[in-house]
C-alpha cells in the first residue's frame, strides 16, 4: 500500500496533518469543535471512525493548511484507525480529567502510533480536558499529573516536542492556546529541516 505524506509546500501554504487521538468520551471532538468555534455539545456522540475538518490561518507568518483527523477512541475502530496514522505532523494526546484511566492509557495510544508514524519528527500536545469540572484555584494535583504524563510522553518519545495544557472544550480555555503551541512548534520541525 503506497501511503502519501501530506506535506505540500504550495504558493506557500504549508499542509499539515494532525491526529486527536484518547480514549473514548475524553473530549476530542469537542476540542476540535470548540478549536472550529462551533458550539459546545452536552450530548456524547462517539465518532464513528474518523471525523475530519480543516483550516486556513496563518501562524508566526507562515500561512497553514491545518488537517485535522479527530480518531474515535472506542475499541471497535482499533483496527481502522491506524491507518490514519502515516504522515501526522502533529499529535494531540487527550485524556479526561475525572479519569485517571485515559490519562495513563495514552502511553497505550503513543505507542500504537509510533509503530505506524513514518515522520522523522512529530509534536506532540497532551491536553489533560474537562478543567472546568474542578475549582480553578486549586489545579496542583492536576498539574502535578500533566507534568509527569508530559515526561513519560517525552521519554517514549525522544525525538518529538511535547508540550501539555489543562483545557475545557466546554469553556473554551486554553483550547486555542494549546493548538497555537502545538502548530509554532510544527511549523519549526518543518522549516528547521
Ligand atoms: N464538562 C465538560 N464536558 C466535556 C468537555 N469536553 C467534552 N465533554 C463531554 O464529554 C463527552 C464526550 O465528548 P466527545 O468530544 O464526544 O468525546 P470523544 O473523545 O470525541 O469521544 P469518541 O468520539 O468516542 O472517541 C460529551 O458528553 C461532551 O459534552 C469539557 O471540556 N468539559
Ligand atoms: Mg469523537
Amino acid at each position: 500500500m503506497v501511503y502519501t505524506v501530506i506535506l505540500l509546500v504550495e504558493d506557500e501554504i504549508l499542509a499539515v496533518k494532525v491526529l486527536l487521538l484518547g480514549d473514548a468520551s475524553v473530549g476530542k471532538t469537542s476540542l476540535r469543535r470548540a478549536y472550529l468555534g462551533h458550539t459546545f455539545k452536552e450530548n456524547y456522540l462517539q465518532t464513528l471512525g474518523v471525523d475530519f475538518s480543516h483550516v486556513n490561518l496563518t501562524l508566526n507568518n507562515t500561512k497553514l493548511q491545518v488537517g485535522i483527523w479527530d480518531l474515535a477512541g472506542q475499541p471497535a475502530y482499533d483496527t481502522i484507525r491506524s491507518a490514519y496514522y502515516y504522515g501526522a505532523h502533529g499529535l494531540i494526546l487527550v485524556y479526561d480529567l475525572e479519569r485517571d484511566a485515559s490519562r495513563q492509557n495514552l502511553k497505550n495510544w503513543l505507542t500504537q502510533f509510533l509503530q505506524h508514524s513514518d515522520m522523522p519528527k512529530t509534536s506532540v500536545l497532551v491536553i489533560g480536558n474537562k478543567v472546568d469540572l474542578f475549582d480553578s484555584n486549586n489545579l496542583d494535583e492536576q498539574n502535578k499529573s500533566l507534568e509527569e504524563t508530559i515526561l513519560t510522553t517525552q521519554e517514549i518519545f525522544p525525538k518529538a516536542r511535547v508540550n501539555g495544557i489543562l483545557s475545557s472544550a466546554l469553556t473554551g480555555e486554553n483550547v486555542d492556546s494549546g493548538f497555537n503551541i502545538l502548530l509554532s512548534n510544527l511549523i519549526k520541525d518543518i522549516t528547521e529541516e
